[in-house]
């Protein structure tokens, strides 16, 4: 760099990667999952080396990308993964899909060779220039540091940009490709060079940010808001349905929920809420609508005339069936991505605003809701609680260790606050029809971006290192925890608290629901695939607690052990077989569609108002 004294520094390439990594912070990065290697040395120093970045240095790539991907799904504030060259970036990419679909913000630093060494057989080289594809929503290969300033302003602006990007809606993964040239590591007897005050990567913490970008969110208009009021009020028998919420943090979360939850309340409508929609916590939304709209009666005589929906897809296909039945015209997305996040294709109007606000706005412009509750929300809700009723007597009578009981049991057991993370396949579809948590502020997690049965054991512990004292449990499938068993490792190398819960059906219990099923012969080989391996070890060699269970009060005591001592404590759930799963769920659905039937004819009755 021209215009600084190069002899006290470690040179152009610690110039341009520590403004890099020094802008990232300034913007609101506050954590780094690094892995080990050559080529990165530079940003592996220049990050651990940076003030204000908790550093978490991971051996496997594709696990370190699912643990940042936790991390900043329990935080909302982006992550930054670095790897060095070749396959170990290539790892990243289950992750950086998921962080993809599912709005995950994360910065990956990927350590490049410099373009002459590539193309010429080098070792640990690929083609990492747009190496995520468009799962990356932004991606740059910058320039080999040289001594240049602009080099350095340039890496700056990149660091913000990606930074800023990252969380901008949709949020998501950008890509910082570094290419370094050697030499990569410092002069180990230079005079802690990172420190010197004239060093061009240095900023005053006074100065701020290289470039800002004050916080701006997507507003409604004052006309289309007033025709978006006249348009729901118009609709009688209408609902708002809550998906997945994306990985901005909590507080995002939970305002959406309220937003919405009063604008259900003014507009007379019941709000259905996913599992991992923080309006699953509002008191007055629907839960159990997986269970009942199973039933084709419930899910005709409960046919709504138009729905309001934000977030990602529902987890419940029978939800995405009454979405698909309501008349095209009549189901408006909110959602300030610029996505269509609606597999049903069914969706006329996207609402292209924050959904929050947009509900706030709204909401202003409605008349107040007429004392006492409309006939058509009353009615959903009498519905849901007849349905839990139901639930509850169901599971009362089952003794052995049915899969669906399991998430009963646990939201009896978890403290208030937990973060529950849930693998999918089953258990998220379990804990949607089943899981009601006792206590207040739990938090259901999972990944429905790409929703992968990989990186879900790294997943929960990104989200037990959140730092704020809230307790972490991880519920998945046996293959889901064999496929991701490398990530235990983080456990004890942070120091983390997480109780896992394995439900053990010996396979993939899902396809036992699937037509799939119907092909006996081969079923076992290409679909259960049961592994039948023994998890104890595994668990042992991570330090962790291992507990298998067949009994309820052998599971209860084992969970509540997990979660009130620290470190990794593993309960394998011995469930009955999966074919006995799928009875025991459709004896669970018949007695729900039973209580929920009295209620139908009144639902037919297409009146609206009270
Ligand atoms: C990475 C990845 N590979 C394969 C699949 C396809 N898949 C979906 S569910 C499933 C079986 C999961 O078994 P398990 O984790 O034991 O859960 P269970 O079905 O028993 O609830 C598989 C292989 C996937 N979703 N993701
Ligand atoms: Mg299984």
């Amino acid at each position: 760099v021209s215009d600084v004294d190069g002899a006290a520094w470690e040179g152009e390439t610690y110039a341009v990667v520590g403004a890099l990594v020094d802008e990232l912070v300034r913007a609101g990065v506050r954590a780094a999952v690094v892995s080990p290697g050559s080529r990165s040395t530079p940003v592996a120093l220049a990050l651990a080396r940076q003030a204000g970045i908790a550093l978490y240095v991971h051996p496997d790539e594709r696990s370190a990308a699912y643990f940042g991907l936790g991390l900043a799904k329990a935080t909302g504030a982006p992550v930054v993964l670095a790897s060095t060259s070749g396959t170990a970036a290539a790892n990243y990419l289950p992750a950086v899909a998921e962080a993809r679909y599912g709005r995950v913000p994360l910065v990956l630093l990927t350590a490049d060779r410099p373009p002459e060494a590539r193309d010429v057989a080098s070792a640990q080289t690929i083609d990492q220039v747009r190496l995520y594809g468009s799962h990356a929503k932004w991606s740059v290969d910058l320039p080999p540091p040289a001594p240049l300033a602009v080099v350095v302003r340039h890496a700056r602006v990149v660091g913000a940009r990606a930074a800023r990007l990252a969380v901008r809606a949709p949020a998501g993964p950008v890509h910082v490709n570094v290419p370094l040239r050697e030499p990569l590591v410092p002069d180990p007897t230079a005079p802690a060079p990172m420190d010197a005050a004239r060093a061009p990567w240095r900023r005053d913490a006074a100065a701020g940010p290289y470039v800002s970008f004050p916080p701006s969110r997507l507003r409604l208009d004052a006309g289309a808001t007033r025709a978006l009021a006249a348009a729901w009020a118009a609709v009688d028998r209408g609902v708002v349905i809550a998906g997945p919420e994306p990985g901005d943090g909590a507080a995002a979360a939970g305002k959406r929920a309220r937003a919405a939850a009063a604008l259900a309340r003014r507009l007379g409508w019941p709000l259905l809420a996913d599992p991992l929609a923080a309006a699953r916590q509002a008191p007055d939304s629907i839960r159990r609508h997986d269970a009942f709209l199973r039933d084709e009666a419930a899910l005709e005589a409960l046919r709504p005339d138009g729905a309001v929906l934000f977030g990602a897809p529902p987890v419940s296909r029978t939800l995405a069936r009454l979405v698909g039945a309501v008349p095209h015209g009549a189901v408006w997305l909110v959602d300030d991505g610029g996505g269509y996040p609606d597999p049903s294709l069914g969706a006329a109007h996207v609402v292209d605003a924050e959904p929050a606000a947009a509900f706030a706005a709204v909401a202003a412009q409605l008349p107040p809701p007429a004392p006492g509750e409309g006939r058509w929300r009353r009615l959903w809700r009498e519905v849901d609680g007849a349905a839990a009723r139901a639930i509850v007597d169901a599971l009362a009578e089952r003794q052995e260790l049915f899969e669906g009981r399991l998430y009963a049991e646990l939201g009896a057991l978890v403290p208030a606050a937990t973060r529950v993370v849930v693998g999918n396949s089953m258990p998220v579809r379990d804990a949607d029809a089943f899981f009601a948590p006792r206590r207040r502020g739990v938090v259901v997690l999972g990944n429905r971006g790409a929703s992968g049965i990989d990186g879900v054991v790294s997943t929960a512990l990104g989200v037990a290192a959140a730092e704020d004292g809230r307790p972490t449990l991880l519920v998945l499938g046996d293959l889901s925890f064999f496929h991701d068993l490398n990530g235990l490792v983080a456990a004890r190398r942070f120091g983390l608290s997480l109780t896992v819960v394995v439900v053990q059906n010996r396979g993939g219990g899902i396809f036992s629901f699937l037509p799939q099923r119907a092909h006996g012969e081969r079923f076992e080989e290409l679909f259960g695939t049961p592994l039948d391996l023994d998890f104890e070890p595994a668990v042992r060699m991570h330090g962790g607690r291992f507990a298998r269970v067949r009994t309820w009060p052998a599971l209860r005591a084992a969970v509540r052990r997990g979660l009130a001592v620290s470190g990794l404590t593993v309960v394998e759930a011995i469930v009955p077989d999966r074919d006995a799963n799928v009875a025991l769920h459709e004896a669970v659905w018949r007695r729900v569609a039973a209580a929920v039937e009295p209620f139908l004819p009144a639902a037919r009755g297409r009146a609206g108002a009270p």
